[in-house]
């Protein structure tokens, strides 16, 4: 058996059967391996850095591993930031990268680069140690021989990723005492398999709920669901965290409150705050299972009559604002329902969605990528994510689409009917004017910070094959009708509005 031949049987062994390939020589052979394997889905990219993004993408929507398969040198490298976000938001991303035999390591010789340990502390370095829970890096040395084409069976194993210990008893003691003072429940992205556990537990409690859109149960929570902006200068007691790390900005006050009492159950075991909180580091579902049936806490002190006239002051201000940007995301957040699935990019899109996104209808299937917070890679992972669904919906800011340009390189691969991706461009990062820190700022200073940029994505559509409208009013919603290819829809909210609004 050749070299190649047993590194890709410890990958399907380990339950990987589906490989984003970028080629190379030094990978050749892997590649001509995996291309001739029956029974593997195989993708194919030029470009690592959205590959890996893909192949993040693929585990985010199977929950099973993907491995992105690259040559040498830089290629390898390429693959970090989507390492870390796997990392982050513990998912199954294996990259496997050919190296150059361990006589090259330190000579400086053409696309040899020290590969062994080149993601940290970010990936395990070998199958034997590797819990299934986060990224694995496998870099093979390989000789440049001649490169096999006969086709051959691939069997592949089931994946089982380690179960993660708990204690249910930590989070019953947070229920225990003092919840007098007020508990709320803030939900940030949640694993599919986590979410009927999580939006059960939290009708029983009948607690006031902040949930991010990724959660994929804000429109289920009712009356349950509150708008952060009702905790500013009334924070509750407690703040019991369920998934990953909540979006919004209170989530951040909270660094500098360290009188609330904050408990976090999540699977990457991380506090998610700098000051003193708890954390149970476990599947969120299996721990609330463990709790069997929970007593109704409900609210403690006003949290919900004091919700009530936050959402009616935003349907106000929608109205004097149709156009501006909160306007038409809120309309948009109606046309997306009739999505298979709905994936938002940066956070300017999720803080909105979360505050002015209609609140009754849920969607199909809501994702996102925020272990990092990176606007890199954000337009490749939903490709990956949503490679067999169609009416897939994606939207993402201006400058998060210009990061990811080379990402419809995997259209023709992937489904693309009804598939509808949003850009928000409102001409930068529009995320940095809502910051109070910036506002003595001089025009030039505050440009180098949000960085406007006037390129016409309509080329950007032509370049790639996709169809294109322009959305500017609430009126114009009328033109956004997805196809059999996928359609740019560029929605310009009016920058006035934005911010009268
Ligand atoms: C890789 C990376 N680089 C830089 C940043 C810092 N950053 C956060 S948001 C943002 C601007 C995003 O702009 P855009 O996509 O246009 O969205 P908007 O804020 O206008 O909604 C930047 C540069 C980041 N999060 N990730």
């Amino acid at each position: 058996m050749s070299s190649e031949q047993k590194i890709i049987e410890q990958l399907l062994r380990a339950g990987c059967g589906d490989f984003v390939l970028c080629g190379g020589a030094r990978n050749a052979g892997l590649i001509a391996q995996l291309e001739a394997a029956e029974g593997l889905q195989i993708w194919k990219h030029f470009e690592e850095r959205g590959a890996a993004f893909f192949a993040l993408g693929r585990v985010k929507d199977h929950a099973q591993p993907c491995a992105v398969v690259t040559t040498s040198g830089t290629a390898v490298a390429e693959c970090l930031p989507a390492v870390i976000e796997a990392f982050y938001t513990n998912k199954p991303l294996i990259v496997l990268s050919a190296d150059r035999p361990a006589e090259f390591r330190g000579s400086g010789a053409p696309q040899a680069i020290e590969q062994e340990e080149i993601f940290g502390d970010y990936a395990a370095r070998n199958i034997e140690e590797w819990d299934g829970h986060g990224p694995l890096h496998l870099n093979v040395p390989l000789e440049e021989g001649a490169v096999e084409s006969e086709s051959w069976p691939a069997q592949v194993d089931g994946f089982l990723a380690k179960r993660l210990p708990f204690e249910v008893r930590d989070l019953l003691k947070f229920f225990d005492d003092g919840v007098f003072k007020g508990i709320i429940a803030m939900v940030g992205g949640l694993e599919l398999e986590d979410r009927e556990d999580v939006f059960y537990f939290l009708k029983e409690l009948g607690i006031p709920v902040i949930a991010d859109i990724n959660s994929g149960i804000r429109e289920t929570l009712g009356e349950l669901l509150v708008p952060e902006q009702a905790f500013k200068g009334n924070l509750p007691g407690r703040v019991l965290r369920l998934g990953e790390v909540p979006i919004g900005r209170l989530w951040r006050d909270l660094e500098e409150h360290p009188e609330v009492e904050v408990l976090s159950v999540c699977r990457n075991g991380l506090p998610g705050l700098a000051r003193s909180s708890q954390v149970i580091h476990a599947e969120v579902g299996r721990v609330i299972r463990g709790l069997g049936a929970v007593a109704a806490v409900g609210d403690v002190r006003d949290d919900f009559p004091r919700a009530r006239p936050f959402w009616t002051r935003f349907d106000e201000r929608l109205e004097s604002f149709p156009d501006s940007e909160p306007g038409l995301v809120s309309l948009l957040s109606v046309y997306a329902t009739t999505g298979e699935s709905l994936f938002i990019g940066n956070s300017l899109p999720v803080r909105e969605w979360n505050d002015f996104g209609q609140r009754r209808t849920p969607y199909a299937q809501v994702f996102a990528n925020r272990g990092a917070n990176g606007i890199d890679g954000q337009l490749s992972t939903w490709l990956g994510a949503t490679a067999e669904t169609v009416d897939a919906w994606g939207v993402f800011g201006d400058l998060t689409t210009l990061y990811d340009l080379a990402a419809p390189a995997m259209l023709p691969q992937v489904e693309q009917k009804g598939r509808v991706l949003v850009v928000i461009n409102n001409g930068g990062g529009q995320i940095f004017k809502k910051l109070p820190r910036l506002e003595g700022l001089s025009e030039v200073q505050r440009a180098a910070i949000v960085q406007p940029q006037e390129v016409r994505l309509k080329s950007w559509a032509e370049m790639w094959g996709m169809g294109y409208v322009r959305i500017a009013s609430r009126e114009e919603f009328d033109l956004l009708e997805p196809g059999e290819k996928t359609l740019l829809v560029e929605l310009c909210p009016d920058l006035d509005q934005s911010e009268a609004f």
